[in-house]
């Protein structure tokens, strides 16, 4: 039997040799999701932010931003190589039992064989309880890459991680000759391990103390903040103020009215890869609970007659103040005309599914299904729509949240109940309004200005499809307003540029806050929400200083 100190010593060998061995298969397996393979990083780090309470889930967001979920992934890939290490240490003592002597030469050296079997442990685990527990199904039976590609690369990274781990078990386990040798080499390799185990973590605890600062500097100062301090005198104006359309300044820092398609926002839910979509296999179709289900081609969709549209999307993530928006010039055929070619749809018909090439579904109602500003879009800004926004069509579905623009889109499900989707499962809101809002572009938060240029305060203000009737604007903390001049938008579904000249302000500090008023009246409410569950809503504010 091992004593004990020698138990150490094989475990921290295991755990070394799984550490050195279980980098590069990580690396390989992060390669792998890129191509389709499994990645069970990816799909952990998926079903974290699946369970994730919605309430921690934004105080993640608020703080990293739009990039919480790249953190995440890299946390889960940082936690999957320690895990590497404890398998490698847990092995290599487990193998110390005398009935596995067959996996050790006479010079204590592991056999290859016994890296082949730790592939094959880990492999198994990763099929029998790993992939059902986060989702994929037995074998990655439930996963997009299917059981082929999924058991293959695993079958892969499991023999690499294995063949690694024996041959670095052989560098760390040298045999040396003499006793006073061993001596020697024991020290050195003693100091050299715990120097790399040392160093190697002081580095990592670094990299992420540094990331977190350069977040907080670059980022943490300028989070926008809504304000507290404003109430409006009455939540709904009626009549309905007339809007004050006029010629804007183009000041610089205003959010131009059409976004390039480069500059688009992007938010999905896939950690690595979004999925590519080969136009010429791809179909739509469109069946569930209608007489007769069909198919189209890419073809087919562009040979309909082209509705166009300028709309504007929000993602529900998006706080106050932030810039997950963007407005664009859509093109597609109206859904209800996909919809009329199916037959007849069943009298319960309640829902539309909409079915995504990455898994992701929504729903919507079936009479915001049949809209006439429902479209599904094969371009965008006038080219085909690029990879990210959802080559090669994606839904466009005005008044309601990013969320329900599905991208990728394959297959459109009419079904006869209630549909929760991908973010309404985990507690998103299922109708998903816009709610009103108003940014302030420029000037910035922490601006210094100077009073003898002339400046200019101006923002975009949203409300899905209810239109923009007046902004107004304060800069005394909500004592006195001013009633800003809108640019015409180019439709009712999209944001609307507002600005207005700041008079020679005296030196000092000052909080610029805006809000809204819709074409039916309603005021942009003053309450602070944040993004989950609903939709953020409360007044943007900027804090500036004149000098
Ligand atoms: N297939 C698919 N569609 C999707 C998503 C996704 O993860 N997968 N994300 C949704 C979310 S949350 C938003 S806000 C919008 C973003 O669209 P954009 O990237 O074109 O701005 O896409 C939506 N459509
Ligand atoms: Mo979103």
């Amino acid at each position: 039997m091992p004593t004990l100190p020698e138990n150490r010593r094989t475990f921290v060998t295991g755990l070394l040799a799984g550490l050195l061995a279980g980098i590069p298969t990580t690396g390989l397996m992060a390669l792998f999701s890129l191509v389709g393979g499994a990645s069970l990083p990816e799909l952990l780090a998926s079903t974290i932010a699946l369970s994730l309470p919605l309430s921690l889930f934004e105080t993640l967001r608020a703080s990293f931003g739009a990039d919480a979920k790249h953190y995440l992934y890299y946390i889960v890939l940082i936690g999957q190589c320690l895990i590497f290490a404890l398998c490698g240490g847990g092995y290599l003592l487990l193998l110390k039992f005398p009935r596995f002597a067959f996996t050790w030469d006479e010079t204590d050296r592991l056999r290859p064989l016994a890296g082949l079997l730790l592939g094959l442990l880990l492999w198994l685990f990763a099929n029998l309880l790993f992939l059902p527990l986060t989702g994929g199904g037995l074998f990655g039976s439930e996963l997009p890459g299917g059981i082929f590609q999924t058991t293959g690369s695993l079958a892969i990274a499991g023999i690499t991680f294995g063949l690694l781990f024996v041959f670095i078990q052989h560098w760390l386990a040298l045999r040396p000759t003499s006793s006073h040798e061993r001596e020697h080499i024991t020290t050195q390799r003693r100091s050299l391990r715990r120097g790399i185990l040392v160093n190697g973590l002081k580095l990592l605890g670094l990299g992420a103390l540094g990331t977190l600062a350069w977040r907080f500097i670059s980022e943490g100062f300028s989070a926008p903040s809504p304000s507290t301090s404003y109430q409006p005198p009455q939540s709904r104006i009626t009549p309905p103020p007339q809007p004050a359309y006029g010629t804007l300044s183009d000041v610089p820092g205003h959010s131009p009215e059409i976004t390039p398609a480069d500059d688009f926002y992007v938010v999905s839910k896939n950690f690595v890869s979004d999925p590519s979509v080969n136009q010429a296999g791809w179909k739509l179709t469109i069946d569930g609970a209608v007489t007769k289900p069909y198919s189209l081609t890419y073809n087919d969709l562009l040979a309909l007659p082209q509705q166009q549209q300028y709309e504007t999307l929000m993602c529900i993530s998006n706080p106050v103040g932030g810039d997950l928006m963007g407005n664009a010039f859509w093109e597609g055929v109206p859904l209800s005309q996909l919809l009329a070619q199916a037959g007849n749809l069943d009298e319960a018909a309640a829902d539309i599914i909409l079915h995504g090439a990455d898994e992701y579904t929504d729903s919507i109602p079936l009479t915001k299904a049949l809209e006439p500003a429902t479209l599904v879009a094969l371009h965008m800004n006038n080219a085909p729509l690029t990879q990210a926004h959802g080559f090669p069509a994606r839904l466009m579905v005005p008044g309601i949240y990013g969320m329900k623009h599905v991208k990728w889109l394959q297959r459109i499900e009419v079904v006869t109940s209630d549909y929760l989707g991908y973010w309404q499962k985990s507690g998103w809101s299922d109708p998903a309004p816009v709610r009103m809002t108003t940014r302030i572009d420029t000037p910035r938060s922490d601006a210094i200005l100077d009073p003898k240029q002339k400046l200019v305060i101006a923002g975009i203000a949203f409300s899905g499809d209810k239109g923009i009737s007046q902004v107004n604007v304060s800069t005394d903390d909500g004592r006195t307003w001013q009633q800003a001049t809108l640019k015409r938008p180019p439709s009712a579904i999209t944001w609307v540029l507002w600005e207005v000249p700041w008079q020679s302000p005296q030196s000092g500090s000052y909080r610029i806050i805006a809000y809204a008023v819709d074409l039916d009246g309603n005021v942009q409410s003053p309450e602070m929400a944040p993004p989950a569950p609903a939709g953020s809503s409360g007044y943007h504010r900027v804090q500036v200083t004149v000098r």
